[in-house]
């Protein structure tokens, strides 16, 4: 599993030398926001089911045309399955958070997910409507800290980015 501190150290070990003071630096720096990394994971774990159908919710009212026979979203097998990709999204945030970098995103969603759409015909601005009015809706101190919104909404926004 990637992490900041693999990272790191694999990115030292591959050019042969030990990491250096500004490698360690930028470990320091991620360290020091892990408080408020697992606040975020925390408070994400324990509404992500809200989350994920609001988002839900969004994004089929913008794209209605989903629910039209033969589109996306127009049996019940493929409602639950446009709700649970985005739980899946929601999840490796989750995971990143926990861990401090992008990597269970990068490995588990991002990479391949162009081909896997493209293969399945399925258009990913639904996707980015979704996530987009999640990353909206966050709200400090409401939902958590300003810290952990700000470490919350960076990643919502490199999935965003990775789809867009
Ligand atoms: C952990 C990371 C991960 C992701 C991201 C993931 C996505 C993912 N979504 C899929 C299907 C699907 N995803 C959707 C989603 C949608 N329907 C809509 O109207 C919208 C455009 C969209 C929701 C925003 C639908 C309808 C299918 C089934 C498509 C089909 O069978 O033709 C599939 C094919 C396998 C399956 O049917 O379950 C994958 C791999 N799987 C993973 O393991």
């Amino acid at each position: 599993m990637k992490s900041v501190v693999t990272t790191v150290v694999t990115a030292a070990d591959a050019a042969g030398r030990f990491p250096s003071t500004s490698d360690l630096e930028s470990v320091q720096g991620s360290l020091q926001r892990a408080a408020a990394r697992m606040e975020a994971a925390e408070k994400l774990a324990g509404n992500l089911d809200a989350v994920a159908q609001e988002g839900y919710d969004a994004c089929i009212k913008k794209y209605s045309y989903l629910n039209n026979e033969g589109e996306a979203n127009s049996t019940q097998t493929f409602k639950d399955k446009c709700l649970r990709d985005i739980k899946h999204y929601l999840r490796l945030v989750n995971y990143c958070l926990v861990v401090g970098g992008t990597g269970p995103l990068d490995e588990w969603g991002i990479a391949g997910q162009r081909e896997v759409y493209k293969a399945l015909n399925l258009p990913t601005a639904p996707y980015v409507a979704a996530l987009s009015f999640i990353r909206t809706r966050g709200c400090a101190p409401r939902d958590m800290s300003a810290q952990a919104l700000t470490e919350y909404n960076a990643l919502l926004d490199y999935v965003i980015n990775s789809l867009s």
